[in-house]
């Protein structure tokens, strides 16, 4: 009870105006500990340093060296002074502790009713789950309600960091870390990688958004959960989300340190490291996916792709990708309203042909129907299991 009542009469003091300079918006419960804590030790140590100055100098003109004066000893000892300048300071620093103790504890600590967000971190990036199996590459949740976040690494350490709620914590590979706030006001606020983690890091940041209302979040959640029905338009959406606009341009400029640009991807035979070519068709996007390692085009020896399994990028956000990359070819032509939806499955052939051992000449795909949903067939009998097990209820 002393903690609950007592104390934070005590630590109510106005926040000096340098902590909103040094910390930003406080935004969230946690937060405003933080900075109430940060304010009593501001203060305090305001007060030592101006008493400490001040006598300083009043003791400096007072015992000047003048004429008819004589220095005296200093007395070697005092009881009550002594114990003055131990006690004091015990209890200020026993008073930070408990203090700081709690909010260490409040913090560790998330409230039973927490809405659990999942959080994967990977090079350069961070992917947040909903518990409706929503994904998105920004962070949102409510006014007053508690969130934590379960956090897991893809690949090295990160650390994900909210300036504005005054919490951090590391994502480490190999296991689950947690962290938890609850935001206090609607906003947009930043969110940081604060673990040096390669080349990228410093791009590694998003945004947290928090509604007014648990409504707008709903409404927001099913936004995102409900995918647009036209495949390009959603794998467009998806090339930004899942990070992919990092390092693919969609203007046949290549990205500094990144890979092709996707127009260059669809229905070209591309020269592989250690020899041999291959067509860029639906088999060979989802294998850059989910195993980059396999097939290395000439000119990208060194750079390597992140892989993406199916807990950041699920077959079906495979199939979108797909067809906005297929839309990104120049050879593209896009679906014309009155024309009915045909299945050639003879020009299909020809752009699956994979093993395009020696003509590099490129497929037709001026003939190419519109393709709503990537087909993936048996037609690779070089495809592993677990590729090939995509579940696909489009398809014929
Ligand atoms: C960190 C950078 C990076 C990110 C992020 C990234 N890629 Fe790549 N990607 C590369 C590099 C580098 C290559 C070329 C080397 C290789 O083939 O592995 C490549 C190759 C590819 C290829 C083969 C392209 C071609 O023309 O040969 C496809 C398809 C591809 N990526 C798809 C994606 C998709 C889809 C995403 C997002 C889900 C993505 N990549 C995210 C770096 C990246
Ligand atoms: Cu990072």
């Amino acid at each position: 009870m002393f903690a609950n009542h007592l104390l934070p009469a005590l630590i109510n003091l106005p926040a000096l105006p340098l902590a909103g300079f040094w910390f930003g918006e406080a935004a969230s419960t946690g937060a405003q500990d933080v900075d109430q804590l940060f304010a009593l030790i501001n203060w305090m140590c305001l007060f030592f340093f101006v008493l400490i100055i001040g006598m300083m100098c009043v003791f400096l003109f007072k015992y000047m060296k003048r004429d008819g004066h004589k220095e005296e000893w200093s007395p070697s000892h005092s009881n009550m002074l002594e114990i003055v300048w131990s006690v004091i300071p015990t209890l200020l620093v026993a008073l930070l502790f408990v203090l700081g103790f709690k909010g260490f504890i409040d913090m560790r600590t998330p409230p039973a009713n927490a809405y659990d967000i999942g959080v994967t971190a990977y090079k350069w990036r961070f992917q947040f789950d909903y518990p409706n199996g929503a994904q998105d590459e920004e962070l949102h949740a409510v006014v007053g309600q508690p969130v934590r976040l379960v956090q897991q690494s893809n690949d090295v350490l990160h650390s994900l960091y909210i300036p504005a709620f005054r919490t951090k914590m590391d994502v480490v590979p190999g296991r689950y870390t947690y962290q938890w706030f609850e935001a206090t006001k609607a906003g947009t606020y930043d969110l940081f990688c604060a673990e040096y983690c390669g080349k990228d890091h410093s791009n590694m940041n998003s945004n947290v958004v928090i509604h007014e209302t648990q409504a707008e979040f709903d409404a927001w959640l099913a936004k995102i959960n409900t995918p647009p029905d036209n495949p390009i338009e959603w794998g467009e959406q998806l090339y930004t989300r899942k990070g992919c606009k990092q390092c693919h341009s969609t203007d046949g400029t290549a990205r500094p340190g990144g890979g092709p640009s996707f127009q260059e991807t669809y229905g070209k035979t591309h020269q592989l490291i250690g020899g041999g070519t291959v067509v860029g068709n639906e088999n060979y996007i989802l294998d850059s996916l989910r195993k980059p390692q396999s097939q290395i085009r000439t000119g990208y020896k060194g750079i390597t792709m992140p892989a993406f399994p199916r807990s950041l990028v699920k077959d079906k956000e495979v199939d979108a990708l797909i067809a906005f990359i297929k839309s990104l070819s120049p050879d593209y032509v896009p679906e014309v309203e009155t024309v009915p939806e045909v299945e050639t499955p003879e020009e299909e052939g020809t752009i699956q042909d994979e093993v395009a051992t020696e003509s590099a000449e490129e497929p037709e795909p001026e003939e190419e129907p519109e393709v709503e949903s990537v087909e993936k067939t048996d037609e690779m009998p070089d495809e592993e299991p677990e590729e090939s097990a995509k579940e696909n209820g489009e398809t014929p």
